[in-house]
C-alpha cells in the first residue's frame, strides 16, 4: 500500500484499465460531493470514486477490490438520512457511485413492470412510467435525486405507503453484485415464484451490507386518473387519527397519502420557504393532508372528499379545511409538507428521530414525546411530520436560538434516546424508513440485539466475510462473544 494513495500497490492502474477514464473519479475537487451526506453529519475521505457503465464492469472492480481487501462503500443519488452512503475518516473506503448505470432496460405495460438499473433517478422511473401510461407510486421528499440502488437499499417508504407498501412491497425482481464480484441475476418478473429464499428482500434494506443492487423489476399500477386533495386544521393528534379511521373506513381504497404536519412545521416553511402561503382561515396546532387517487376516470373523489370532509367538520374533528382547486393548487399544498426538512435546515441544526408505531398509538406518541424532547433541551422546539396513514412519523427537535448547533447536537443521543424509548413502550421501531446507517448503529444493539442482530452478522458473514461493504453502517463492533 502506498501511503498517501490510500490504495494497495497496483490497484489503481488495474481499475484504471477495467473502469476507463469515465469510470474513475480521481481529482481532489470531483470527490468532493462524494464524501459528505445531506445533512452535513459525516465528512469522510476515499481514494478515488468508482463510476462504472454496466453490471459487468462493476462486478470486475468489485472483484478486484475483493481481492485487495478493499472496503467498498455504495453511493446513489446520496440523500442518505441516517449517513448511510459517505466513507470513513480512514481514505481507504473506496465510494462506488451507481450514477452512470441509468438505463432503463424493460417496460411492459402488460406484465406491469419495469427493469431499471440501479442509477436511475427514482423521480426517472415515475416520469417514464406516466409516459407508458401507467404510474409507479413510490414518492418521498427526495425522490427527485435519490436513485433506486439507494431507494431499494433503505427499502424506502415515503407518502404511499398507506396503499402501496414499500419499496419491497414494489420489488419483483433483482440484480445483485456479490462482495466478491458474482453476479446474481433474479431480474425475474413474476408475482409468483416460490423457488426457496426471496433472496431479493435480504439485499432490500440491506443498506449495502450484501452487495450491490444494481437493477431491480419494478411493479408498475394503472395510471391516476381521478384525483381529489385536502388540507386540514385538527386541534389535536387524536382528532387527526379519527379522521384518517373516517376515510379508510369510507373508502380505504381511495387513499393515497394521509400525512400529518405539526403547527410548528407548517409555521417554519411558511417562515423559511419562499412562495408558500396558508390556504386556511389561521394557523392551527396540527395540520392534515389528504390526497386521494383513483384509476377510473369518474370516480367521484371530489365530491366523496367533500362529503367526509362535512361529516368530519360536524363530528368536531377537523376545526377548517381547504380542497385544492387545481394542479396549482394541489402542488402548492403538497410543498407545504415536502419542504419541511428544508425549512428546517434553513433555520440550523435539528436532531432527528424516524419513528414508527402501530397507527393506533400515534397520538400517544406525539404527546409524549412532544413532552419529553423540550424537557431534555429547554427552550427547543418540537417539530414533526411524517406518514400517519402507516404510524411513520419524524419527531425532529430544532435547535433553539439561544444554543449553538454544537451545544444543541450534544443532546442529540439524549433526545434519540428518550424519543427511542416512547416508541419501544409503543411497540414502535425506532428506524421506520430512513434506515441505521452510521447514525443508529447503536441503536440497532439497544433494539435489535440478541438472536435478531445475531442473526443478521451470519447472514452477512455468509456473503461478505472479510466486512468489506459498506462497513460502519446498520451493525455495531461486536462485543465480547464470538460474533461471525
Ligand atoms: C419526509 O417524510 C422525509 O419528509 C424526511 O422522510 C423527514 O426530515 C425529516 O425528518
Ligand atoms: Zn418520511
Amino acid at each position: 500500500m502506498s501511503a498517501e494513495d490510500g490504495l494497495p500497490t497496483g490497484l489503481r492502474e488495474q481499475l484504471r484499465a477495467r473502469l476507463g477514464p469515465k469510470g474513475m473519479v480521481e481529482e481532489a475537487g470531483d470527490i468532493v460531493p462524494h464524501l459528505s451526506d445531506w445533512r452535513g453529519l459525516y465528512h469522510g475521505r476515499t481514494p478515488c470514486v468508482l463510476r462504472p457503465a454496466s453490471t459487468v464492469e462493476l462486478a470486475a472492480a468489485v472483484a478486484l477490490c475483493h481481492a485487495a481487501g478493499v472496503p467498498m462503500v455504495p453511493q446513489g443519488g446520496n440523500t442518505s438520512m441516517s449517513g448511510g452512503s459517505v466513507p470513513d475518516a480512514s481514505g481507504r473506503q473506496v465510494v462506488v457511485s451507481l450514477a452512470r448505470m441509468n438505463r432503463l432496460r424493460a417496460l411492459d405495460p402488460v406484465d406491469m413492470t419495469m427493469t431499471v438499473e440501479a442509477g436511475m433517478v427514482v423521480r426517472t422511473v415515475q416520469d417514464l412510467a406516466v409516459e407508458a401510461g401507467c404510474q409507479f407510486p413510490l414518492a418521498f421528499g427526495g425522490d427527485g435525486t435519490a436513485m433506486v440502488g439507494g431507494m431499494l437499499s433503505t427499502n424506502a417508504g415515503g407518502n404511499t405507503t398507506v396503499r402501496y407498501g414499500n419499496a419491497r412491497e414494489l420489488t419483483l425482481g433483482l440484480e445483485v453484485v456479490l462482495p466478491d464480484g458474482r453476479v446474481i441475476d433474479a431480474l425475474r418478473r413474476l408475482r409468483k415464484d416460490n423457488t426457496g429464499y426471496a433472496l431479493r428482500q435480504l439485499f432490500i434494506g440491506a443498506e449495502g451490507t450484501l452487495g450491490f443492487i444494481t437493477a431491480a423489476v419494478l411493479r408498475l399500477f394503472p395510471p391516476v386518473r381521478d384525483k381529489a386533495l385536502a388540507l386540514c386544521a385538527v386541534e389535536a393528534p387524536e382528532a387527526a387519527l379519527a379522521l384518517f379511521r373516517r376515510f379508510r373506513d369510507r373508502d380505504e381504497t381511495a387513499l393515497r397519502a394521509f400525512e400529518y404536519i405539526s403547527g410548528s412545521a407548517m409555521r417554519l416553511v411558511l417562515e423559511r420557504i419562499e412562495g408558500t402561503s396558508l390556504p386556511l382561515a389561521g394557523p392551527a396546532p396540527h395540520y392534515v393532508l389528504i390526497d386521494l387517487a383513483a384509476s377510473h376516470p369518474q370516480a367521484g373523489l371530489r365530491g366523496f372528499l367533500e362529503a367526509v370532509l362535512e361529516e368530519a367538520l360536524d363530528a368536531g374533528e377537523v376545526t377548517d379545511a381547504v380542497v385544492a382547486e387545481s394542479e396549482a393548487q394541489r402542488q402548492a399544498i403538497w410543498r407545504l409538507r415536502e419542504e419541511t426538512p428544508e425549512a428546517q435546515r434553513r433555520a440550523g441544526a435539528s436532531i432527528k428521530s424516524d419513528v414508527s408505531v402501530p397507527v393506533s398509538r400515534v397520538p400517544e406518541l406525539i404527546r409524549r414525546c412532544f413532552e419529553a424532547m423540550p424537557a431534555i433541551v429547554p427552550g427547543a422546539e418540537p417539530v414533526a411530520i411524517g406518514h400517519l396513514g402507516d404510524g411513520n412519523i419524524h419527531m425532529n427537535l430544532q435547535q433553539p436560538p439561544h444554543l449553538s448547533a454544537e451545544a444543541f447536537m450534544a443532546h442529540a443521543e439524549a433526545v434519540m434516546n428518550a424519543v427511542n424509548e416512547i416508541t419501544g413502550s409503543l411497540g414502535g421501531s425506532f428506524s421506520a424508513e430512513h434506515g441505521v446507517g452510521r447514525i443508529k448503529v447503536k441503536t440497532m444493539a439497544k433494539w435489535r440485539g440478541g438472536a435478531e442482530l445475531e442473526t443478521m452478522r451470519r447472514i452477512r458473514a455468509a456473503l461478505d466475510p472479510e466486512g468489506l461493504m459498506n462497513p460502519d453502517v446498520l451493525f455495531p463492533p461486536a462485543t465480547g462473544h464470538r460474533a461471525p
